[in-house]
Formats: C-alpha cells, structure tokens, sequence
C-alpha cells in the first residue's frame, strides 16, 4: 500500500481552490505556477509520479517526468491532454464526466434562452434607469418558441441538453460521427446537413482536431439568416473569423459562447458583435459541481496510487487495458 502523503503530485498552473486544498491534505503536491515545465528543476522531476492538471498536459510535460504515471485531468473535455501520447508510454488518464452533465445542460439553457430574448441586455436596461425613462424593453427579434434545434455531440452533455429543450417544447435533431440507437431524436451524418435542418445549433461535442473548425463559413450558411448558434463545447470547434463575419453580414441571426479559441482572449470582432452572446466559460462554474469534479479527480488519484481501477478513464488509454497501477 503506497503513502499516499509521500505520493508526488504536480499541479500545473492554476486549478479550482478547494481541489487544491484536498489534494495537499491527501498527497504530497508541488505546484508549478507557470505550468512551463522548464520551470521546475531536473532534479525534482524523477520524484513526480502523478499530475493534476487544468486541461493542460501536453506531451514535453509527460516527456519531462520520467516516472510520471497518471495525469488526471479537472474537467470532462481534455484535448489540452495529449491522451494519444500518454497512451503510448503506459501513462493512465483520467477525466471528470457525468458529475458536470446536469450543470452544462442548465447553463446550455441559459446562455440559449440569454441569446434568443437579450435577458442580458434587459437588465443593463432596467439597472441603467431606462425602463423609467424610457419605457418598457424593446421586443426581441428572436424566440425559442417554433425553433428546431440541432445538436452536435449527443453525448452526455447533448443529451441532457437535448431532454431539457424537448420539455421546452423543441424539435430536436443531432449530429455525431456514429448514430445513437437509443434515441428517436433525427440523425445527419454530417454537420452541415444538420444545420440546415435547423434554427437553432447547439455544439456540445469535444475540442480536439475532430472538431477543429468545423462549425465553419458554409455550415454558418446552412444555418442561415435565422439561425442561431449555441457553443458550450470547445472553442476551436467554431471558426472565430467566419462566424464574425457570418453575425456582422446576417448569414445567421445570433450567437451565444461560452467558449472560445485563444481563452480568455476574445476577438473583438466578437466583443463588437451586438447579436453575440459570451460568457467567460462558466458552464460548469458552480461550486457545488467544481467540487463535484475536483472530488472525482482526487479519487481517480488515490484509486490508483492504491492499485485500484480508476472510476473514469478516458477512452484513449482504455483501449490499451491500462486500468491501475501495473
Ligand atoms: O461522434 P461520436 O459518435 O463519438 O459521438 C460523440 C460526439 N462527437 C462528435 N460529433 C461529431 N463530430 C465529431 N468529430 C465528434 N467527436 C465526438 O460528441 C458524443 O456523442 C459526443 C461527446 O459526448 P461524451 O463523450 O459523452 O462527452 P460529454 O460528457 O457529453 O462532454 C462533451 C464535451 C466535452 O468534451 C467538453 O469539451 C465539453 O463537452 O464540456
């Protein structure tokens, strides 16, 4: 049975204060603010058998921890993990799913309800005196009510997504590489099919190279002038410069992200957008479900360093039957 208090955990950059806690109560934890790994010492990096990070492990990290036996990640999206690379060297990966569903669907809902009746907007208007002086909101061009929605990525996140807008009273369809036989919900074998099925496009698939772009000029076009586009996956999904253009020219009506390519940098193209919603990626930012997540990752640490099966691997390592500690 390892000691876990003498198990070395790195702790690239910054990650949720209360997880940061546990795992210094658990494990014996070195953070390395920069998250550059130049920045911690050649002879520290043999002792280091374990990271959590933040999204944010690519390969030269793993490559300069000679021992380094688990990354496991805060968050259920890791493409800033290279998982592929991990994979080959007999490194395990760990993410936090399912604990975060309910919570991104809610905030799916807000940010599509905020896009679609400019609630933000509103209240700028009432806390700036206006309703007052100026009388009541103007009425919003756009409604949920008589929208189709199509969803990319009816995984976990998609489909909550997908039962809470059906209790709205919304058609639903979707798109995934592989059709789900569980669900009576349309399928379109590609993206663009499906946009120009609907009104409303809601992006809850994983970043990576996938979906890099994807959500590009022509799916913009499918879309169309009364389309709207909702993003609470990756950023990199969405083509920043098309979609720009796209909401200044009226090639879609609106948009509403809480993710973006280069966070938290957001174009200003996107800033000077008037029928853009953005959010600074809070779909999963409550306390309660950052602690949820934070828990989940501290458990796949000490089922590990105990020699047990972590409870959430990620596929890339799955496939390789890597499941403890060897
Ligand atoms: O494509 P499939 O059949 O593997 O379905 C997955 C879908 N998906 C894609 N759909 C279209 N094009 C792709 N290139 C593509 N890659 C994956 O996304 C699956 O239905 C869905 C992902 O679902 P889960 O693995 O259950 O993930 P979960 O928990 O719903 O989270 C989704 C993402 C995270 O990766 C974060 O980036 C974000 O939501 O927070």
């Amino acid at each position: 049975m390892t000691d876990l208090k003498a198990t070395k955990i790195l702790v690239p950059g910054s990650i949720n204060p209360d997880t940061f806690e546990t795992l210094k109560a658990t494990f014996d934890v070195r953070h390395l603010p920069s998250r550059n790994i130049a920045d911690l010492p050649e002879e520290e990096r043999p002792a280091i058998l374990g990271v959590a990070g933040f999204n944010n492990v690519p390969a030269k990290l793993m490559d300069a921890l000679p021992n380094l036996e688990i990354v496991a990640n805060f968050g259920v999206g890791y493409d800033g993990v290279d998982a592929n690379h991990a994979a080959s060297k007999g490194i395990m990966v760990t993410n936090t799913p399912d604990v975060l569903t309910e919570e991104v669907a809610d905030t799916a809902l807000g940010l599509t309800l905020m896009t679609l009746r400019d609630l933000g907007r509103a209240e700028q208007y009432l806390r700036a005196g206006r309703w007052e002086s100026d009388g009541p909101f103007p009425l919003t061009q756009t409604t949920l009510r008589g929208r189709t929605a199509g969803i990319m990525g009816l995984g976990r996140i998609g489909l909550a997504i997908a039962t809470r807008l059906e209790a709205f009273g919304v058609r639903v369809a979707y798109h995934n590489r592989t059709k789900r036989d569980d669900v009576a919900y349309a399928y379109h074998d590609t993206l663009k099919s499906l946009a120009e099925a609907v009104d409303l496009l809601v992006i809850a698939a994983p970043g990576g190279a996938s979906t890099d772009k994807a959500v590009d000029a022509e799916v913009l076009k499918a879309l169309g002038p009364k389309g709207v586009l909702i993003n609470i996956g990756r950023g990199t999904t969405v083509d920043e410069e098309a979609l720009i253009v796209a909401l200044k020219d009226g090639t879609i009506q609106a948009a509403g992200l809480d993710v973006f390519e280069k966070e938290p940098k957001v174009p200003q193209g996107l800033l000077d957008a008037p029928n853009a919603v953005l959010l600074p990626h809070v779909a999963s930012a409550s306390r309660h479900t950052r602690k949820a997540m934070g828990d989940l990752l501290v458990e796949n640490l000490k089922l590990w360093f105990s020699g047990q099966d972590v409870v959430t691997p990620v596929a890339e390592v799955t496939r390789t039957g890597l499941k403890r500690r060897g």
